[in-house]
């Protein structure tokens, strides 16, 4: 761990990043220190009191600029035991995943919200988007899709219109979820306040780390996005599927809007005609009749279809493709350098003030160094270990 102020050297690491970096503090030997790592992040000194003993949540899609629908949980503190009159508007913490904003569980239709009750319990509000082509969201993507940064900033600005929403934003995530929050701010959207992106998942070309394809990764995360993509319901993996946005049936329970694996291979994407077949239409666990199948037909956006209808692109396919930074890839036609680097303007104009956190084993340390080294002096900025 080195710690250490700003220094003239800077300028060098914003080109080049960690590894340039980690050199240019060994050339130094201390006299001209180059970036300040905080290495106390977790300390809960100074946090709000706890003045809320439980949370309700509802679920909602917010419509992008394409007319696609983007699943949104919105979570509210309740339960109130403060002594001032009971807030009714709240700051909102915002995480935009493409790894389910809520999970429903299997067996008991239980919707977990952990580990952001912590933030719930003082008092501010949680909201959760399944980027488009994941989730209960609709549409399709290929890696860090650039349609993502507008929905964004689409989804900060529907936050700060809610009656519930105090006007001020703030974004917590890690890999991908440090991507989205960059791409949010990209967008510029008003209410966005500050972010804290952890183990940044920000080069376009990190499943070639050093211009090597990293097979083993990329081929193990296409297989996990693709698992939770399709909600699937695998025995043995740990996410289950995401939650419903509708209850067609309106019985208040979420569970019987999943449509049945009909041949027990725990999918239910091979067992139904789409698009939907009025005479044999998904079935559902309580055997009665739904008219939207919103649950389904999300779904089967997500999916790359024989037909040539739009799908997710597959990312192995994608990021083998990508040779080089200004490599255009065939699903959208962008280069990893239009996934991260074109950002930064977008970024900067936003003022927005950034948190990083990165270990120094994570996957993606160079890239947060990376990110802070170019923003340090545009941004309020910090970086802990
Ligand atoms: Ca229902
Ligand atoms: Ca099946
Ligand atoms: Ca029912």
């Amino acid at each position: 761990m080195f710690r250490a102020r700003k220094g003239s050297v800077r300028g060098a690491c914003r080109v080049a990043g960690m590894a340039v970096c980690m050199m240019v503090v060994g050339a130094c030997n201390g006299d001209e220190p180059v970036i300040e790592v905080e290495t106390s992040p977790l300390s809960l000194e100074g946090t709000s009191p706890v003045e809320w003993t439980g949370h309700e949540r509802s679920s909602h899609f917010v419509t992008a600029s394409d007319g696609v629908r983007l699943a949104v949980d919105v979570v509210l503190p309740a339960g109130y035991t403060g002594t001032d009159d009971a807030p009714t508007a709240f700051p909102v913490i915002f995480r935009y995943t493409p790894y389910h904003r809520t999970s429903i569980v299997p067996g008991t239709g239980e919707v977990p919200v952990a580990p952001f009750d912590f933030f719930l319990a003082r008092g501010y509000a949680y909201v959760a988007a399944d980027m488009r082509g994941s989730g209960a969201s609709f549409g399709w993507n290929d890696v860090m899709t650039p349609m993502m940064i507008e929905d964004g900033g689409v989804i900060v600005d529907w936050i700060a219109a809610q009656p519930w929403s105090d006007g001020n934003v703030g974004m917590f995530g890690g890999s991908y979820e440090g991507w989205s929050q960059f791409a949010a701010a990209a967008a510029q959207p008003e209410a966005l306040k500050a972010i804290i992106p952890i183990h940044t998942g920000w080069d376009g070309m990190l499943g070639k780390p050093g211009g090597i394809f990293s097979y083993a990764f990329i081929e193990m995360w296409t297989a996990m996005t693709d698992f939770i993509n399709h909600n699937n319901v695998f025995p043995t993996f740990p996410i289950p599927p995401v939650t419903p946005v509708l209850d067609e049936d309106g019985d208040g329970e979420l569970l019987d809007e999943i449509p049945v694996d009909a041949d027990g291979d725990t999918w239910f994407t091979d067992d139904y005609a789409w698009p939907v077949d009025p005479a044999n239409p998904p079935r559902y666990p309580d055997g009665a009749e739904r008219t939207e199948h919103a649950y389904f037909n999300a779904t089967m956006e997500h999916i790359a279809h024989p037909d040539g209808a739009p799908g997710n692109y597959d990312a192995v396919t994608s990021v083998r493709s990508q040779r080089f930074h200004d490599t255009q890839r065939k699903s959208d036609g962008i280069s990893p350098a239009d996934m991260n680097w074109s950002l930064v303007p977008g970024i900067i104009e936003s003022g927005v003030a950034i948190y990083h956190y990165a270990g120094w084993w994570d996957a993606f340390t160079r890239s947060s160094f990376e990110v802070y080294a170019t923003l340090a002096e545009t941004n309020p900025s910090r970086i802990a270990s």
